[in-house]
């Protein structure tokens, strides 16, 4: 039996000794190469945190301890540490661990996550709520240098440095984000890291971890001495100590030896410290080491790839359009690879912006490019676009500025999880005013969606999901904000479903009008008042039904002089934990048969 078959809590790793950590180590690092290959996941961050991971639960005591990770992409090792190393051979699915921490799946999991930069402000909330109540335990928040350029872990750090409670906010930083990092934190994080070597000439750090536990305290100390003029001369200027917070670092953090005898004497401080640790996404694996980009969420292997994404229809059609519109940028906040925005990224480097994982300031720059007379395009996933709300409300819709938004995963997401369902953007979107919601029926209908765009001087939102299986023969282009007949029948029957998966299951429907309701906001009120009375309208939408297009559907009904009876069918009003959209759509009603229930139902109170 391997170590980690021995190993089912914190409690049993606190057993080993730290050389036998990294025989654990390793074993993780298997089984998780071994897991993601055959699950799908994120791979190359996981393999990344390995150590660091075992090295935090080998000093705090957790559940009493709070470990907060950011994102939570990263905390596989977390999982199989704290009693889900069977149920994580199932990751990824309703009957195995989800891909992210969550509270309801086990209490070492401090918080349910899945969005950037939460951790810092979570933490500090975990450290003040402590304070106030008289406990006593450790906060620790661990983020990446991606998620660090997140305006909330910003926003924390201005609050944690001016008030100071104990905290330990630890840096994984592997330079990259999903791609490469951006930005000028990024840039001071390498003159930090620079000062490694300097801390390793200095300590030799190899010849002190064999002295440990003195290793810890030997840097430690020296780093909190401020009188040492080669120290001051040699490290870039200290930003995180400037706004107040204690800057240990840089560490390998891969080094489970060094981790642990520095993390048992940070446990000690008081205040809010900072450990800086430099790691490698895709650590021990050569080709993901290389690659980690290509390497940061992976499909199943073996996986029979029968679907083409949005994503890639998007990128090859914007660079086309860039080059006829010399006006036209494309923006993307850190997600170039999954928008689609790669190619464009390198034929236009003068009108491609990755700004970092900050839709926020995403949005309002747009909004600002717009009113100068640029045409951006924001290629952002649904579930992050939330983060951008007001930015879109205020900046974007007030004064009609004309930005688009591309919308990539929206609608019921595979994989991720309640966080990362797509499945509010029409709801949301569709309170705002000025706001023009587009979902197009396939690859083609998304390219005339995108045409229409570039010559439409207000703001639009164009929402798709991951990828389409259906293509169709026969297109209308979109040239304005109107419906598109694709079936007809006699009967008193209309099917109005957006988006390609919802049409698909219309389509298999008898004897029903079948409407491709390719605008999702503002209705085509032509098309619904030249509706019978009497008929039956069902609304097909991949999102929410609450405040979604149905209801809008319903709404217009209610207040016009026709008695149409209204059914919506979508998604209820909850959180969606399921791993497949499918299963979603299942629970939801939303299948032929069901639909074909409803038609039956109709037809008897009829007679
Ligand atoms: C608000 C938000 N935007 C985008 C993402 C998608 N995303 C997941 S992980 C990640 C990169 C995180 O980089 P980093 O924190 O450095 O972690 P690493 O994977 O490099 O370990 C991004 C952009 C997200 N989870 N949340």
């Amino acid at each position: 039996m391997g170590l980690l078959e021995q190993i089912n809590s914190p409690d049993d790793l606190k057993k080993l000794s730290v050389k036998e950590l990294y025989v654990f180590a390793d074993e993780v690092r298997s089984y998780i190469m071994e897991t993601v290959r055959r699950r799908g996941g994120h791979l190359a961050s996981n393999l990344g945190t390995v150590e660091l991971i075992t090295a935090l639960h080998y000093v705090f005591d957790c559940p009493a301890d709070k470990l907060l990770f950011d994102v939570g992409h990263q905390a596989y090792t977390h999982k199989i540490i704290t009693g889900r190393r069977d149920a994580f051979y199932f990751l990824r699915s309703d009957a195995g661990v989800s891909g992210f921490p969550n509270v309801s799946e086990s209490v070492y999991d401090a918080f349910t996550t899945g969005h950037s930069s939460t951790s810092l402000s979570l933490g500090v909330g975990f450290s003040r709520a402590r304070d106030i109540l008289g406990l006593d335990y450790n906060v620790v928040c661990v983020i990446g240098d991606g998620a660090f350029t997140g305006g909330m872990a910003f926003e924390a750090l201005n609050d944690i440095g001016a008030n100071k409670e104990k905290m330990i906010i630890v840096l994984n930083d592997n330079k990259m984000s999903i791609s490469k990092n951006v930005g000028a934190l990024n840039e001071y994080l390498a003159k930090l890291r620079l000062s490694k070597r300097y801390l390793n000439v200095k300590y030799n750090v190899k010849k002190a971890v064999s002295a440990l536990p003195f290793f810890g305290n030997r840097v430690v100390n020296f780093l909190d001495r401020t009188k040492d003029n080669i120290k001051k001369t040699l490290l870039p200027d200290k930003i995180f100590e400037n706004l107040g917070v204690k800057y240990y670092g840089p560490f390998d953090g891969h080094n489970i030896a060094e981790l642990v005898s520095i993390l048992k004497k940070l446990k000690d401080k008081n205040g809010p410290v900072l450990l800086h640790v430099l790691t490698n996404k895709g650590n021990g694996v050569p080709e993901i080491l290389h690659n980690p980009d290509k390497y940061h969420g992976v499909t199943p292997e073996n996986k029979p790839e029968t679907e083409i994404s949005f994503a890639s229809v998007v990128g090859k059609k914007l660079c086309r359009l860039a080059e006829q519109h010399q006006n036209l940028v494309a923006v993307t906040a850190a997600m170039s690879m999954g928008t689609g925005l790669d190619e464009f990224a390198v034929k236009f480097p003068d009108r491609y912006f990755d700004v970092g994982i900050a839709e926020e300031h995403a949005a309002c720059m747009c909004a600002g490019l717009a009113a100068a007379g640029v045409k951006p395009f924001f290629a952002v996933y649904s579930s992050f676009l939330q983060r951008a709300f007001d930015q879109t409300l205020h900046d974007i819709c007030i004064d009609k500025r004309p930005v688009t938004l591309l919308i990539d995963h929206a609608g019921a997401v595979n994989g991720d999880g309640v966080t990362h369902q797509g499945i509010f953007d029409i709801g949301f979107l569709s309170l705002i005013p000025n706001m023009t919601v587009l979902q197009p029926k396939d690859g083609k209908e998304l390219e005339s969606m995108l045409d229409f765009a570039v010559d439409f001087n207000a703001p639009l939102a164009i929402r798709y999901p991951k990828s389409f299986s259906y293509e169709f023969d026969e297109h209308t282009p979109v040239n304005g904000l109107k419906w598109e007949s694709l079936v007809r029948s006699r009967e008193k029957i209309y099917i109005l479903a957006a988006g390609n998966r919802m049409i698909k299951i219309a389509l298999g429907v008898k004897n029903v009008n079948v409407i491709n309701a390719r605008v999702l906001k503002p209705l085509d009120k032509e098309f619904l008042s030249s509706v019978e009375d009497g008929s039956l309208v069902i609304t097909l939408e991949d999102g929410v039904i609450r405040g979604g297009f149905g209801e809008s559907v319903e709404c217009f009904y209610n207040s016009a002089d026709k008695s149409v009876k209204v059914v919506n069918l979508g998604y209820p009003d909850k959180f969606q934990a399921r791993s497949l959209g499918s299963d979603m759509m299942l629970e939801a009603g939303i299948t032929q048969e069901n639909i074909a229930v409803i038609i039956a139902k109709f037809k008897n109170t009829r007679k």
